[in-house]
């Protein structure tokens, strides 16, 4: 089996310093949980920013700042822009980081509820412009999917052309609206995947090592942090993304998969 890449994501746009404290807003405290995440094994940092405040911002000003930082101090590390912002941020304002031509970003490949009112909209159309806009500078998106339709709607969109292989999924389960995180969920979603494609799992809250240990023994990735969950193990609040990454780290080890290094990574993700 390949090697294990581990993607932190350290900040997300919705979780709260008053759920956990450790949660980063400040470019000091982005570059701190980066750091941590990268030395306890992670290959990839999925990023949101925050203004000092806490308000998710996708400013690219911002994001340079941040991305600037976080190189300081991890020269190796992949880093995966988010283009999803948060719920109700504009198509352009949130392609912003894309400016930047970062070696990946998200492309959310559909329409989802966020419990409430809340819907997270990606039309036909915001999928195709994100993605050429990723084409056109040389950006490989990492295909988030909420649902298995996405998938559907991304190999779709391959056939015709928008969107390049070999494609990198991401499978977000276990949110309230959308697909839950059974082993059964799991097997459908990376059965339903093109040859050649390769797959991250991400397991929202209490789903989230559930779901790393089914991709590790699947030969999936696995992605944590604060964005997703923010609990070590039942009732223990993380100290930091480094803590959770560290915890796939040593189920990777249990389970016999080694950790990819990012240089490993770019080779399979065929970012190089
Ligand atoms: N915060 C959500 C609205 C992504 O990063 O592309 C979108 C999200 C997905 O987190
Ligand atoms: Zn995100």
């Amino acid at each position: 089996m390949e090697k294990l890449i581990i993607t932190a994501a350290i900040c997300g746009a919705e979780v709260t310093k008053e759920r956990n404290p450790n949660v980063p807003y400040t470019v000091h405290e982005i570059v701190r949980e980066a750091k941590s995440a990268v030395d306890a094994g992670a290959a990839i940092i999925h990023l949101h920013v925050r203004y000092d405040d806490g308000t998710p911002t996708q400013d690219v000003g911002r994001f340079k700042e941040c991305i600037d930082a976080i190189r300081k101090e991890c020269p190796d590390v992949i880093i995966q822009p988010s283009t999803g912002g948060a719920v109700g941020m504009t198509d352009e304002e949130r392609m912003q980081p894309l400016q930047l031509k970062p070696e990946m970003a998200t492309l959310d490949c559909g329409t989802v509820n966020f419990g409430g009112d809340e819907i997270f909209t990606n039309t036909e159309n915001t999928i195709k412009v994100f993605s050429k806009r990723m084409i056109e500078s040389n950006i490989k998106p990492e295909i988030e999917v909420f649902d298995k339709g996405m998938i559907d709607t991304a190999v779709r969109l391959n056939k015709e052309g928008h969107i390049k292989s070999p494609m990198h999924f991401n499978f977000v389960m276990g949110t309230s609206c959308a697909i839950s995180a059974e082993a059964r969920d799991i097997v459908y979603l990376a059965g339903s995947i093109p040859p050649g494609s390769t797959f991250t799992a991400s397991g929202i809250g209490r789903h989230e090592f559930n779901c790393a240990a089914m991709s590790i023994v699947m030969g999936g990735h696995v992605r944590v942090g604060f964005e997703d969950n923010i609990y070590l193990s039942k009732g223990v609040v993380a100290q930091s993304n480094g803590e959770l990454v560290a915890k796939v780290v040593r189920l990777a080890k249990e389970l016999g998969r080694e950790i990819a290094t990012p240089a490993e990574a770019r080779i399979i993700l065929g970012l190089k």
